[in-house]
Parts: structure tokens; sequence; C-alpha cells
């Protein structure tokens, strides 16, 4: 049977962007056609500067979002990362197996890294080493398909190229996963600056950020403001007007169709924008609705992560050990 993986990092609250780029999948199809294994990834969150009880607070409502979101314990195994020793004993041994450059070669590192500094603050070695902890991730699993944002093709790259080397250099050991994409809204951008992601860590700036308990008149509101370009026509081109392409791809996503078609539909960009709000606060309701019945039932959501993280042990104790056997380690 197909294995999946994939996961949430806990450096802030979840956005539209994760919500349409992977969790909608993961809930609507991914869930029920394989073996599905969706994580709170905590440990990555400590990559840069945070707030011990922050990440605590981000951790448990991330895991509560996932369930909100439709990811059904029954169907799924749903887990917290540093709940499972297996991440971090694998996450070495892939480190023992990338090279200094390829590392220093991930365009997040380079954009975080420089962020980092320009705030003046220094750049944790965990945020060089992270990608080699997200291959421990995929690869402890046997993880066949990783469905994820666009954002994260190159660290999915990564992980195949590393899986190929230790296999060919120690035995066949790792399945070597791919990447899947949602077909639309792979890559939301922020509403404010459309040539950037829309990112959960960013904390400055939050006003092109829709995030998925915001309120709907902050949704509205958000969505209202949104950057588009200038001129007046409503065309899909991500080239030259990234502002109405990126609102054009949110509202296929959110309330179907193709984003080219849509685009023949209007001829003013207000028009656009409120039903773009429309479509994206309906899509979050039952989310919101869900999340708050869930928040007040903690020993639910803890049971889930505890049988979780159990399951998540048991399938990747046993890869995990025959690696360490491959590498000469007594283990
Ligand atoms: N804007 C996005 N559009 C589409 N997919 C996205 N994803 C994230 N942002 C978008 C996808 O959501 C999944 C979980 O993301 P993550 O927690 O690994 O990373 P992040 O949300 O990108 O958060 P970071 O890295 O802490 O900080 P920022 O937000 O500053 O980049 C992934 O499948 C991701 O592709």
């Amino acid at each position: 049977m197909t294995r999946i993986f994939s996961g949430v990092k806990p450096t802030g609250h979840l956005t539209l962007g994760n919500y349409l780029g992977a969790m909608r999948r993961w809930a609507e199809e991914d869930q029920h056609r394989a073996d599905a294994l969706f994580c709170v990834v905590d440990l990555h969150a400590l990559t840069v500067e945070h707030d011990p009880a922050r990440v605590r607070r981000l951790s448990r409502q991330a895991a509560t979002l996932l369930l909100a979101a439709g990811l059904d314990p029954a169907l799924c195994t749903v887990f917290v990362q540093s709940q499972v020793d297996e991440h971090l004993r694998l996450s070495y041994l892939m480190e023992c197996t990338a090279s200094d450059g390829e590392m220093r070669r991930m365009i997040q590192y380079k954009e975080k890294a420089a962020q980092e500094a320009a705030r003046g603050g220094t750049v944790r070695l965990s945020l060089l080493t992270y990608p080699a902890l997200m291959a421990a991730d995929i690869l402890a699993y046997g993880a066949h398909e990783v469905p994820v944002g666009e954002d994260q093709a190159q660290h999915l790259e990564l992980t195949r190229d590393l899986a190929v080397r230790f296999n060919q250099r120690y035995g066949t050991t790792f399945v070597v996963p791919r990447a899947t994409h949602p077909a639309v809204a792979a890559r939301v951008m922020d509403l404010q600056d459309p040539t950037s992601k829309m990112g959960k860590s960013e904390q400055v700036r939050t006003s092109g950020i829709v995030y998925l308990l915001d309120e709907p008149e902050v949704v509205r509101k958000k969505v209202m403001r949104a950057v588009t370009d200038t001129g007046s026509e409503v065309a899909y081109d991500r080239e030259k007007r990234p502002g109405v392409a990126n609102l054009l791809d949110v509202l296929a996503a959110c309330a179907g169709g193709d984003p080219e078609r849509l685009a023949e539909e209007y001829d003013s960009y207000g028009a656009l924008k409120g039903d773009v709000a429309a479509a994206v606060v309906e899509t979050l309701r039952p989310l919101r609705k869900r999340h708050a019945e869930l928040a007040a039932d903690p020993s639910y959501v803890d049971e889930v992560l505890r049988r979780g993280a159990e399951r998540a042990r048991g399938l990747a104790r046993p890869r995990v050990d025959a690696a360490f056997r491959a590498l000469g380690l007594l283990g």
C-alpha cells in the first residue's frame, strides 16, 4: 500500500497557504487512499529564534487544526515529531550522508539565514542541517509520496538524493519518495506582497496573511485590501500580474474552477476581491467551528497524539535500526 508522510512546522499560526497547499488534500484525498502519516514537526521550529511556551502552544494548536481540517485518526496517523525518537536518530545518519555544499545551496537556508542576520540575530546550525532532519522524517517511514506545497520541492529533491546515495553506498534501506503538489494554489502568495509566499513565520507584517483562525471579518478586510496590479483588467498572468493571479488561484482553490477561465467573469478588481473574500470565509467556516469544539476537549487531542506517536514509533524503528546497522554501527 502506498505510504504518505507530510507535516507542518509550529513556527506560527497556520495559514490559508498551509491549508490550500497541503492540509486540505491530506484530509480530502490522501488519508482515504493510502497509509498516511501527518506530523507536527516541532523540532523544525527550533531552527530559528523561538519562545518555548509559544512553540508548545502552537504545536498543540497545529495538531488541533489538523484534526479540525478533517484528518480522521481512524483513517490516518497524526502525531508530534519530538515524541518519536527515530526522527533524531536517523537525522544524524542523514547528516553523515549529505555534504556541506548541498545543505548551503538550499534556498530556504539562504533566505532565512539572511533574514536572521538582518535582524542582528545568530544563525543556528540547525537551520543549515534542517533538511537532513526533514529527510529523516520522510525516509524513516518508507514513505512513497510526500504531499507538499511547491516551496518544499527543493528539500524533497535533496531527500531523494540522500536516499539514493545511502542505498548505493550501504545497501538498499530506504524508499526513494516523490513530492506531489496540488493542481491549484500550490504556492499561495502574501496578499500584500504577491511576489513572496504567504508564510506563517512572519511576525511583523501580517496584513497579507490569512490565518486559519482569523475571524471572518478580518479575512474579508485582508482580502479586500490585497495589493493588485496597475491596470484594471482582470487577467490571469502570474508574471505580470501576480496580485490578481494569486486572488484567482485562491478563488479557484476555494470555489472550484480554473483560474484563467474565472478571470473572464470579472471586469473589476473590487468584484473579484468580494468573491474571493466570501469563498475563503466559507472554506474556513467548518474548520473554525470544528477547531472550537476540539479545543474544548484537549484530552481527546492528547489521546490521538499519544496513539499516533505509538504507531509511528513502531513503523519507524525497524527501518532506522536497519540504517544504523548498514552504516556499520553496532546499534
Ligand atoms: N503559501 C503557501 N502556499 C502553498 N503551500 C504552502 N505551504 C506553506 N505555505 C504555503 C505548505 O504547507 C505545508 C506545511 O508548511 P510548513 O509548516 O512546513 O512551512 P511554512 O508554512 O512554509 O512555514 P515556515 O517555513 O516556518 O515559515 P515561512 O512560513 O516563513 O516559510 C508544506 O507542505 C508547505 O509546502
